[in-house]
């Protein structure tokens, strides 16, 4: 599917109005001051950097009240808008595309933009502890960053001849993203409503119940048989930090104790890598703002190596 897949195309997204806490708009200029730019390079990559990243932070509307109990709503959809026209650009040029965030809000985006030039074969591997599929019905905190999914796979009731201004996701395609193109790896910390959702769509996820019980090699190999059994179709990793055991990456807004160990996150993306089917690729949710600094330099380490891991680094 890449026809160019020696380019890299990177968008840097510093956005933080998914969630409350502030610091996550800063992880990708952490990372990339990690060398995860130069590291790409190291490995053989051209990297083509999205212009104007500073865009992110500028276009935050003066006002922006909750609508319902979303917060945040239209500088949500603003910067997600963004990142699709950015992602799309990637991928119709057959670059491997690379979105650094921010929070995971911006997933809205990297998916429209991906699926736009690769349609409903693109096969989603959402790796995360929690779900990210709440509707706005069924949110508690509002916070946009657990909603993407439900707005990509079109589980959001329309509102009834509804514009841009009552809900400013209107531009999303609903259904972009097939449910059974979807599969997740990771889980542990799934809102009841959530629950619903995943049973009532038939949605495929591996908990981390799965990966005590089979082992990782095996999730992986389950994971891309549900989506992609002959390897034959494109893949978007949507990597969500917080997946990973706060004790490999604590940095981060919303962390869950019984995560993936270091090994086990960087197996999924290895896994992915050898199949040759990755077009698209967000590492998500780093936090440099929460904890010490050897909690800082961890996290931002471990994200720039599973990105080299996802983009084909050999450990041999
Ligand atoms: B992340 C939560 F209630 N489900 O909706 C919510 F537990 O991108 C958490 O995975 C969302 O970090 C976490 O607020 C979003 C909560
Ligand atoms: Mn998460
Ligand atoms: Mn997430
Ligand atoms: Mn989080």
């Amino acid at each position: 599917f890449l026809k160019n897949g020696a380019t890299a195309g990177v968008t840097c997204v510093p956005f933080s109005g998914g969630q409350p806490k502030g610091g996550v708009d800063d992880g990708p200029v952490e990372m990339v001051r990690f060398g995860m730019l130069d590291q790409l390079q190291g490995m053989g990559y051209a990297v083509e950097l999205s212009p104007g990243m500073d865009k992110y932070r500028t276009m935050k509307p003066a006002s922006d009240p909750a609508i319902g109990v979303l917060k945040n709503p239209r500088y949500v959809s603003l910067a997600a808008r963004r990142v699709a026209e950015q992602v799309r650009e990637h991928c119709a040029a057959g670059r491997m595309a690379v979105t650094l965030g921010g929070d995971h809000s911006i997933a809205m985006g990297t998916l429209v933009g991906s699926t736009a030039v690769y349609g409903d074969d693109l096969c989603v591997v959402w790796v995360d502890a929690h779900a990210d599929i709440n509707t706005p019905e069924t949110s508690e905190s509002g916070n946009l960053h657990g909603c993407p999914l439900a707005y990509i796979l079109g589980l959001c009731e329309p509102a009834a001849g509804a514009g841009e201004e009552e809900d400013p996701f209107a531009w999303v395609p609903a259904g972009c993203v097939r449910t059974d193109r979807l599969v997740y790896i990771g889980l542990r910390d799934v809102d009841a409503a959530e629950k619903t959702l995943l049973r009532k769509h038939g949605i495929k996820a591996f908990s981390m119940h799965d990966v005590d019980k089979h082992g990782i090699g095996r999730v992986v190999e389950m994971a891309l048989d549900h989506v992609n059994r002959d390897r034959s179709l494109p893949v978007h990793v949507s990597f969500d930090v917080d997946a990973l055991d706060p004790s490999v990456a604590p940095a981060t807004g919303t962390p869950v104790r019984g995560g993936l160990t270091f090994r086990e996150g960087h197996y999924i993306c290895e896994a992915v890598a050898e199949t040759g089917c990755l077009v698209a690729l967000d590492l998500v949710e780093v936090n440099p703002a929460l904890g010490d600094p050897e909690s800082l330099r961890q996290t931002v380490a471990v994200g720039c190596s599973l990105v080299r891991c996802s983009l084909g680094e050999r450990l041999l």
